[in-house]
C-alpha cells in the first residue's frame, strides 16, 4: 500500500491528484503545516520537513512532479502519462517540470514574503516582484491553451496536475484574477474533473478523521 504524507493543499496535492486520477488504493497522512515546526516527529521519516513524501515499500520520494513520474510509470500503460514514441513527449516533459521550477517557485517567494513571515520582516516589493514574475511565464501559456483544451497530447495528463496545481496555489494567493482568459478557462476546466474533486474531498476527510487543521497550507497566516 502506497502512503503519501500530506499537508492540506500543499505540493503534497499533485500527488494526491495523480492517485485519484490513476485510481490507485493508498493511505493519507494528514500533517500540520509546517511539519517541521508542528510536527517534530516527521523529521524522523522525512529529515528535509518537507511535503510531499511517498513511501511504496522500499522506494520514498520528496519530489511532487517525480512523484507524478513515478505513479504513471509503474501503473502504464495509461492516457496520463505522454509515452517518448509520442510526437509531444518532449511537450509533456517540459510542461511537468515547468509546473513546478517555473510556476511555483516564485509563488513560493510570495507566499513567504508577503504572508509567511513576521510583520517586521514581510517585503511587500519582492512578493509583488515575483508575483509579477510567476504572471509573466503563466502567460506564455496564454496562446497554447486559446487553442487545445489541455497542454500537450490532446489530453489530460499529469503535465495539467503540474501547471495545475501552480494554478491552485496561485489562488490561494489571490492571483486569479490576474490569470489571462484562455488560462482562466482551463483552470475551470481542470476543477472540474472527478479525480480533482475527489482529492480535495480526500484530504478533506483525511483532516477530519485524524484531527488535523483544515486551513489550506498557502492560507495559514502565521501571528
Ligand atoms: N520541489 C518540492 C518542494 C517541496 C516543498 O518545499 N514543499 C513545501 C510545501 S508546498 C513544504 O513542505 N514546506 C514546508 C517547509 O519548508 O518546512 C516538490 O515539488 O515537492
Amino acid at each position: 500500500m502506497i502512503t503519501l504524507f500530506h499537508c492540506m493543499s500543499a505540493r503534497s496535492f499533485r500527488p494526491l491528484w495523480m492517485l485519484e486520477e490513476l485510481g490507485i488504493p493508498y493511505a493519507l497522512e494528514m500533517l500540520p503545516f509546517p511539519p517541521r515546526a508542528l510536527q517534530r516527529s516527521y523529521l524522523d521519516v522525512n529529515p528535509l520537513g518537507t511535503i510531499p513524501l511517498l513511501v511504496d515499500g522500499n522506494t520514498r520520494m520528496t519530489e511532487s512532479v517525480a512523484i507524478c513520474e513515478y505513479l504513471c510509470a509503474r501503473h502504464a500503460p495509461t492516457p496520463l502519462q505522454v509515452s517518448p514514441d509520442e510526437a509531444d513527449f518532449g511537450a509533456y516533459l517540459n510542461y511537468l517540470h515547468f509546473g513546478e521550477a517555473t510556476l511555483t517557485f516564485p509563488q513560493t517567494l510570495v507566499l513567504r514574503y508577503a504572508h509567511f513571515e513576521p510583520p517586521e520582516r514581510r517585503q511587500p516589493s519582492v512578493a509583488e516582484d515575483y508575483a509579477k514574475w510567476f504572471l509573466a511565464r503563466l502567460k506564455t501559456l496564454e496562446p497554447v491553451l486559446a487553442n487545445q483544451s489541455y497542454l500537450c497530447a490532446n489530453r489530460f495528463t499529469a503535465a495539467d496536475i503540474s501547471v495545475g496545481y501552480a494554478l491552485m496555489l496561485a489562488t490561494h494567493l489571490g492571483l486569479a484574477p490576474r490569470f489571462t482568459p484562455a488560462v482562466a478557462a482551463y483552470w475551470a476546466r481542470l476543477q472540474e474533473r472527478t479525480g480533482y474533486i475527489k482529492a480535495l474531498a480526500a484530504q478533506q476527510h483525511a483532516a477530519q478523521a485524524q484531527g488535523v487543521s483544515e486551513v489550506p497550507a498557502p492560507d495559514i497566516r502565521p501571528a
